[in-house]
């Protein structure tokens, strides 16, 4: 079986025992250094059955325990350069010192020209079955378990970006599959701003920050953006998604993911089906309202980063399900109306649900950004037997540039052989030399066909799990720069998506038009903007015009009603509340007895409860503070509780209101806890506080017969925040128009 589950043994230590998935942890307690992690030195080379082969790893970059110069001689001293005595100048001799700043000065190599942002994950998919009928791609038959490699990112930003902009987000995938490498690169929104690759440079230079000052970063409130959109009107829709909470998620493990395009698949009878792929957060789905989102990227830029990271690490594995839509391989490549071919529409899971053929799960965190996060390269082109590409125009140009782009990136074509980059399954291909050539390759005949090394490497034949070209029809045509007119309608969708949002949602892409078209300097980039939003919803128009001071025009055209499509709401549902953060205040004087419970509470629902506290260290000298009113922010938290001081009844049910009128009275009383908490009143979280502790809520002007504030007894608190967060916010806090 091909597989490399958690409990293989570490091949890296002879014996020694598998990495285990911790006990859930808070994140910032110190813990012992991470065990090794195989992809460090490279994958295991196995065959396509699952064999080991016993191929020699490639060296790894750290082994004795002196500090070496890159050719292995000891040094007895890096502090120092070499000088003509103690006052002399330094000698032009000093390897040692040439070598570290030589190497330090090529340390950086160049980010990647979109989404140079991003985080990664290791991890492991295994298959259900349920794609067998339709493919004979190995790694989706029943119970194979394939290691994975996830790469998320925000799309306009330079590499030291904030996380939490408006933007859309990548979700890239490697399966390092028994068949050789399949990547799925897609996004978090199903739709792209443009039908044809040829127009990416235009779309990524208006987003991308204006030539002449470089700002703004990583944002498209800029008038460059919405210069184009406004005149590229097939970027709605995709511009729609960016408008609504999808902009900004909560974490990177809260949102979903879109292969995009329509892909072809093949079974093993060769009967082939067009099919869409999503990633289904197990997690739910959920985002950042916009504030939070601002905040975040001031207080902590590093914020889906870092929770991807502390998640994980704290044994709160993320997982999604991998699902495909399903569509007839027909002549026109058309599903209910929609051109499958065309990248700015999706399928509504009404008329052709998501079914689910897998699961992922993030296991293990990167050991080295810059090895694994920086130098992974995906590629839509990195396909495996039974899954293949269609001719939308999109895909098409996107299957040369990703190749092309990693020359640059990476330095020369061998980057395949980068470790994180190399397949498990066995390589003999006869590409050879180039930059950065890592291969020791045997042989003398690197040419097809040959005699001189035995004919050797061989062609696989069609039972042998070599790659399908799909013999697709391709109709007589004319060579045209043309598209078909099923591409035209550039508003129905977003019509469709629009329509489809909860009240609380539209409110949010109202908002969010209106602060984006706020920060145009251009009135006549707003206007023609404007337009396409009446050619969307009059009401949505008319809204985001009030916010701007002008008036909407009338629509210009008309546009197909489509039904609405619920699942493209966000809201409704319940979710998994494992890895969610509660904020527990409390100081010296807080009934600590209590707080120790309800933090056992929290924790055995899997949250990580953090305390916040006057004073880092420990609060009775028992209980650890994880964070200080200095280093608190409500949006780092899901939700917050107050402690009762030790001297109220801890079951004051009625103290919120009884203490209302003397706030002054509770320790915990400080202008930052009170900010902490409007704030997180503000954005719609579960607050809850036991005993006396509700006197400081009444404080923050946060009124006690509100939705989703839980005052009472502290195991009612604990239980009551616990059933909040399942909901992900208290959606009814929100006011809408
Ligand atoms: Fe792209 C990177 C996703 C269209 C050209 N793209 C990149 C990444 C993601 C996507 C997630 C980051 C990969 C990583 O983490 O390393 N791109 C998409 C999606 C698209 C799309 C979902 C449309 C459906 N992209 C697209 C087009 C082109 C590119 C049309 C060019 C014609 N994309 C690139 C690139 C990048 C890239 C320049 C930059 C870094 C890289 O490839 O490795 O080649």
């Amino acid at each position: 079986m091909f597989s490399k589950s958690t409990s293989d043994p570490d091949p890296l230590v002879p014996g020694a025992p598998a990495p285990q998935a911790p006990e859930l942890a808070e994140p910032t307690e110190p813990r012992d250094p991470l065990p090794p992690k195989p992809d460090q030195d490279g994958p295991e080379t196995v065959t396509a059955t699952g064999v080991a082969t016993g191929a020699p790893k490639s060296s790894t970059s750290q082994s004795g325990k002196f500090l070496t110069t890159a050719q292995g001689a000891r040094l007895r001293d890096t502090d120092h350069s070499l000088k003509a005595g103690p006052r002399g100048p330094v000698l032009l001799q000093d390897h040692h010192l040439r070598e570290k700043i030589t190497h330090f000065d090529h340390e950086r190599i160049p980010e990647r020209v979109v989404h140079a942002r991003g985080a990664a994950a290791h991890g492991v998919f295994t298959a259900n079955g349920t794609a067998e009928g339709v493919t004979q791609a190995g790694f989706l038959a029943k119970g194979v378990e394939t290691p994975v490699f996830v790469r998320f990112s925000t799309v306009l930003g330079s590499r030291g970006s904030a996380d939490t902009v408006r933007d859309t987000r990548g979700f890239s995938t490697k399966f390092y599959t028994a068949e050789g490498n399949y990547d799925l690169v897609g996004n978090n929104i199903p739709v792209f701003f443009i039908q044809d690759a040829i127009k990416f440079p235009d779309v990524i230079h208006a987003g991308k920050p204006h030539p002449d000052r470089e700002i703004p970063q990583a944002q498209s409130a800029h008038d460059t953006f919405w210069d184009f959109v406004s005149l590229h009107t097939e970027a709605q829709h995709h511009t729609m998604w960016n408008m609504s909470d999808r902009g900004i998620p909560r974490s990177y493990r809260t949102m979903e993911g879109f292969g995009v395009h329509t892909f072809r698949l093949i079974n093993a009878a060769g009967q082939t089906t067009l099919v869409k792929f999503h990633w289904k957060p197990r997690q739910g789905v959920h985002s950042l309202v916009w504030e939070e989102a601002q905040i975040i990227n001031g207080m902590d830029p590093d914020f889906h980063r870092r929770d991807l990271a502390d998640a994980i690490e704290a044994g709160a594995f993320p997982q999604w399900d991998l699902g495909i839509q399903v569509f007839p391989d027909t002549e026109d490549e058309m599903f209910e109306g929609i051109d499958l071919l065309d990248p700015t529409k999706l399928v509504p899971e009404e008329l052709a649900p998501v079914q689910v053929i897998g699961t992922m799960t993030l296991n293990a965190n990167v050991t080295n950004y810059f090895a694994e996060t920086e130098q992974v390269a995906f590629h839509p082109g990195h396909l495996v037997p039974g899954i293949d590409v269609t001719n939308d125009p999109l895909l098409q140009g996107r299957l040369f540039s990703y190749i092309d782009t990693q020359l640059t990136r990476l330095g020369g074509p061998n980057f395949s052989q980068i470790p994180i980059n190399r397949p498990h399954a066995p390589v003999n291909d006869m590409l050879r030399d180039g930059f950065h050539q890592s291969a020791d390759h045997s042989g003398v005949a690197p040419y097809q066909p040959n005699s001189l090394d035995g004919g050797c490497p061989f062609m696989a034949g069609a039972d042998m799990g070599a790659l399908i070209d799909v013999p697709v029809e391709v109709p007589a045509a004319r060579k045209v720069r043309e598209n078909p007119a099923t591409f035209d309608d550039h508003y129905s969708q977003a019509r469709m998506f629009f329509r489809s949002l909860t009240p609380v949602e539209q409110d949010h892409v109202v908002q969010a038009y209106t602060f984006e078209l706020g920060k145009c300097y251009e009135e006549n980039i707003r206007l023609r903007q404007l337009q396409s939003l009446a050619n969307i919803d009059k009401r949505l128009a008319d809204d985001v015009a009030a916010g701007l001071g002008l008036t909407a025009p009338a629509p210009a055209l008309a546009v197909a009603d489509t039904d609405p499509s619920p699942a493209l709401s966000q809201l409704g549902g319940t979710w998994p509340v494992a890895g969610r953060m509660v904020g527990v205040v409390a100081d010296e004087a807080s009934d600590l007895a209590t707080v120790s419970e309800v933090l056992a509470a929290l924790h055995a629902e899997g949250m990580v409860p953090l305390v916040i506290a006057p004073h880092g260290g420990k609060l009775g000298g028992e209980i650890t503070v994880q964070r200080t009113y200095l280093t608190a922010r409500s949006t780092e938290f899901d939700a917050v509780i107050v402690a009762a001081s030790g001297a109220a009844a801890p079951d004051a049910a009625d103290s919120l209101d009884a203490k209302a009128g003397n706030p002054g009275g509770h320790p915990s009383l400080d202008p930052r806890v009170t900010l902490l908490l409007a704030e997180a009143f503000r954005h719609a979280k579960a607050l809850g506080a036991w005993g006396d502790g509700g006197s400081v809520l009444a404080a923050a002007g946060i009124p006690a017969e509100t939705p989703g504030i839980v005052v009472g007894g502290a195991a009612e608190v604990a239980s009551g925040v616990t059933a909040l967060l399942a909901n992900h916010r208290v959606w009814e806090r929100f006011p809408t128009a």
